[in-house]
């Protein structure tokens, strides 16, 4: 919703229109508009005629209320903390260019402040010419070691080779990237349910995440990709990249309410330190202005 404040709108529009009978017809364009997706819109629609019926609604905030407790109702973070024994890994996912690698670079450097942890990061990336050289350049930076192969390698045997390499020299996290793009989508699930198999064969379900970077820009397409993703190898979360564009990231109500995942980070810049847990409370009060 470009530039434009779903809040403000939502008061304006309750205000003017005051439950009259274009007002959930009107209010329904505005949460689409917002992301919210076609289904948790319904969702919303139903229950605050319910709630309208009961309760006395008569402000603009009584209003906000109800849509605030349902959005939140609807919505599931998780604070993730990697195993401090044992390794770890986290595989990160997503189309192309939604902002994985850049991501990746924000994860090691998290985990470094926040668990004082290295990470071996795994270039699972072997499709772009220059996935492999980018991950490189962000290891460099970071001081953290990158396991890679040569461009058109196999994805699965580059993750495999960093796992050995990381539970040999005791590593505590890996963090692997994947390719966003293949030929067509059935090789990349095709490619991705392998890794995932590679992987589940070596590290246990506890130490091992699947994370799926979203573009918050990409509106509704976010939910479809969350739902492809989901379906392929199951994610455990999402991380909602590029925050500090203009969306207020409407669309992770969708992908929580639709699929049951959690939300974990936000993306709120190209800088490493640019990564911030999810705050429901305040991800809520910038969606809805308040
Ligand atoms: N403003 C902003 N830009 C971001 C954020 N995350 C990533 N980007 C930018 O988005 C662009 C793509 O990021 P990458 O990390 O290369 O994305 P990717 O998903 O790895 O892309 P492919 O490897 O091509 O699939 C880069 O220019 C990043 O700097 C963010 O949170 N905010
Ligand atoms: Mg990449």
């Amino acid at each position: 919703m470009a530039g434009i404040n779903l809040g403000t709108r939502l008061r304006k529009l309750f205000t003017v229109e005051k439950l009259s009978e274009s007002f959930f017809d009107d209010l329904e364009d505005l949460l689409i508009e917002g992301d919210l997706g076609a289904k948790s819109v319904n969702g919303i629609i139903n229950q605050l005629k319910l709630e309208m019926k009961t309760q006395k609604v008569k402000t603009e905030s009584d209003f906000i209320k109800i849509l605030r407790n349902y959005l939140s109702d609807n919505i599931v973070s998780l604070n993730y903390k990697p195993n401090m024994e044992n390794t770890n890994i986290v595989l990160i996912l997503g189309v192309n260019g939604v902002g994985k690698t850049t991501t990746i670079a924000k994860l090691a450097a998290y985990f470094k402040v926040e668990f004082g942890m290295e990470s071996v990061l795994s270039a699972g990336d072997t499709f772009r010419a220059a996935a492999i050289d980018q991950l490189i350049f962000h290891g460099n930076k970071l001081g953290m070691r990158v396991v890679h192969q040569q461009h058109g390698a196999d994805p699965g045997a580059v993750i495999y080779d960093t796992i050995d390499s990381a539970v040999s020299k005791g590593d505590k996290m890996i963090i692997a990237d994947t390719a966003g793009r293949m030929h067509n989508k059935d090789n990349l699930v095709k490619e991705l349910k392998k890794i995932d198999k590679i992987i589940s064969n070596k590290i246990p379900e506890n130490r091992y995440k699947k994370f799926l970077v979203i573009d918050a820009t990409t509106g509704q397409n976010g939910l479809r990709q969350a739902e492809s993703f989901h379906e392929a190898v199951g994610l455990d979360g999402i991380i909602l990249a590029k925050y500090d564009s203009a969306s207020k990231g409407g669309i992770v109500v969708s992908i929580c309410r639709d699929l049951k995942v959690p939300v974990l980070f936000l993306g709120t810049g190209e800088s490493y330190s640019d990564l911030v847990k999810f705050n429901k409370e305040l991800f809520l009060n910038n969606l809805l202005g308040l």
